[in-house]
C-alpha cells in the first residue's frame, strides 16, 4: 500500500539541500482522483504560495515555416503525411517576422513565440532564425522558438543569438507515444531538451490531452514533465484541436474536468512553473478558463491565430481578464 500522500511527494519533507521532487505516476494519479474541491483548493493554495494569482503571462504565436513537415504526429495539421487543410510555405522572412513582433507588442504580448514544421533544423535555416531572435530581442520581447530536435552545437547558437526560451514538448506518456508518432522517440524530445537546458537557455516543455490516451497516460505524461529535473519554466498544457485530414480528426473530446484535473496536477508537481493554457482555449467557455485560472494556470497563448488553428481571439481575451480582474505580465 502506497502511503504516500497525494497531495504531496516525500521530496518535499526532505532537509535542505532540498533533492528535486520525483512524483511517481501512481502518486500523480492519485492526485487526479481526489475529490475535485480538495484538488482545486490544494493546487490553488500551492499556485497561491508561488505567484500572484491574479496575474497571467502573454505569450504571441506565430508559424514561421508552415506545414511540410516530414514528421508523422497524427494530431498535426502540418505533417505532409496527411491531406489536410494547411499549404505547405517557405521560411518566411526576417521582416515580415519583426513586423509581426511588433504587432503582436503593440497588442500588449512580452513574449514572442516562433514555430517551424520542421524534423529539426538545417544549419542555412537556423541562421535566419538566429536572426529573426536577435532583431526581435531589440524590440524588448523575450523570444521563444520551437523548431524541432536539435543536433549538437545548434542550441549554443540559439542561445548566442538571445533566445530566451525553447518550446519542445513532450507530448504525451512515453508509453503511448508510439500510438501518436512513429518518426520519433519520446528519449528524442528529452535529449533535444537535455541539449537546450544545457545550452543555458529555458525550457517550454508541455503536452496535448484528448489523443485517446488514459487517465493513467496524462498522469504519466505530468509526472515524466514534472520529473525533468529542473521541471520546465514553462509547461503548455494543449487540448487537441481536431484537425481535419488528421488520423486524429475524429477523437472524442476529453472531457473538460479531466482537462482541469490536468491543470491542477500539473501545478502542484510542477509549483514553480508557468503552466500555460494553450491550445484548444476556443472551444473552452470563459468559466471553463476560469476554473483553469483557479487551479494555477497562468500563461495564456494571446493571438488570433495559433500556428495553422484559430485560437481565443484578442479582444474576447481582453473582456474576460477585465471581468475576472486578471492582470496581463
Ligand atoms: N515541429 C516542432 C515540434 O514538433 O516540436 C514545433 C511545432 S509543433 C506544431 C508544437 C506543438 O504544438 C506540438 O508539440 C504539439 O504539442 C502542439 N500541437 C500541434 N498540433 C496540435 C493540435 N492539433 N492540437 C493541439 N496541440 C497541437
Ligand atoms: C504548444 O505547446 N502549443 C503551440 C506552441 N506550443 C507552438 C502550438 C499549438 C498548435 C495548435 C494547432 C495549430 O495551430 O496547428
Ligand atoms: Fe512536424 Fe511538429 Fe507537426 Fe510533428 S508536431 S508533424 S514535428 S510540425
Amino acid at each position: 500500500m502506497n502511503t504516500v500522500s497525494p497531495v504531496a511527494p516525500s521530496a518535499t519533507v526532505a532537509a535542505s539541500p532540498v533533492p528535486a521532487a520525483k512524483w511517481t505516476v501512481s502518486q500523480v494519479e492519485a492526485l487526479y482522483q481526489m475529490p475535485l474541491m480538495d484538488l482545486l483548493f490544494r493546487a490553488h493554495q500551492v499556485h497561491r504560495e508561488n505567484f500572484d494569482p491574479n496575474e497571467v503571462q502573454r505569450s504571441a504565436l506565430l508559424s514561421i515555416k508552415t506545414g511540410g513537415c516530414p514528421e508523422d504526429c497524427s494530431y498535426c495539421s502540418q505533417s505532409a503525411r496527411y491531406k489536410t487543410d494547411t499549404e505547405r510555405e517557405a521560411l518566411m522572412q526576417v521582416e515580415d517576422v519583426v513586423a509581426a513582433a511588433k504587432e503582436a507588442q503593440a497588442k500588449g504580448a512580452t513574449r514572442f513565440c516562433m514555430g517551424a514544421a520542421w524534423r529539426g533544423p538545417k544549419e542555412k535555416e537556423l541562421e535566419v532564425v538566429t536572426q529573426m531572435i536577435r532583431e526581435v530581442k531589440a524590440l524588448g520581447m523575450e523570444t521563444c522558438v520551437t523548431l524541432g530536435m536539435l543536433k549538437d552545437g545548434q542550441a549554443q547558437k540559439l542561445k548566442e543569438a538571445g533566445l530566451d526560451y525553447y518550446n519542445h514538448n513532450l507530448d504525451t506518456d512515453a508509453e503511448f507515444y508510439d500510438k501518436v508518432i512513429t518518426s520519433h522517440k519520446h528519449s528524442d524530445r528529452i535529449d533535444t531538451i537535455a541539449q537546450v537546458r544545457g545550452a543555458g537557455i529555458k525550457v517550454c516543455s508541455g503536452g496535448i490531452l484528448g489523443l485517446g490516451e488514459s487517465r493513467r497516460n496524462r498522469a504519466a505524461m505530468v509526472a515524466q514533465l514534472a520529473n525533468l529535473n529542473p521541471a520546465p519554466d514553462s509547461v503548455p498544457i494543449n487540448n487537441l484541436v481536431a484537425m481535419p485530414g488528421t488520423p486524429l480528426a475524429q477523437t472524442e473530446k476529453i472531457d473538460s474536468f479531466e482537462f482541469l484535473r490536468t491543470i491542477a496536477a500539473a501545478r502542484i508537481t510542477m509549483p514553480k512553473s508557468y503552466v500555460r493554457l494553450s491550445a484548444g482555449r476556443e472551444a473552452m467557455s470563459q468559466e471553463m478558463q476560469a476554473m483553469c485560472f483557479f487551479a494555477g494556470a497562468n500563461s495564456i497563448f494571446y493571438c488570433d491565430k495559433l500556428l495553422t488553428a484559430t485560437n481565443q481571439d484578442i479582444n474576447s481575451d481582453q473582456s474576460l481578464f477585465e471581468k475576472l480582474g486578471l492582470r496581463a505580465v
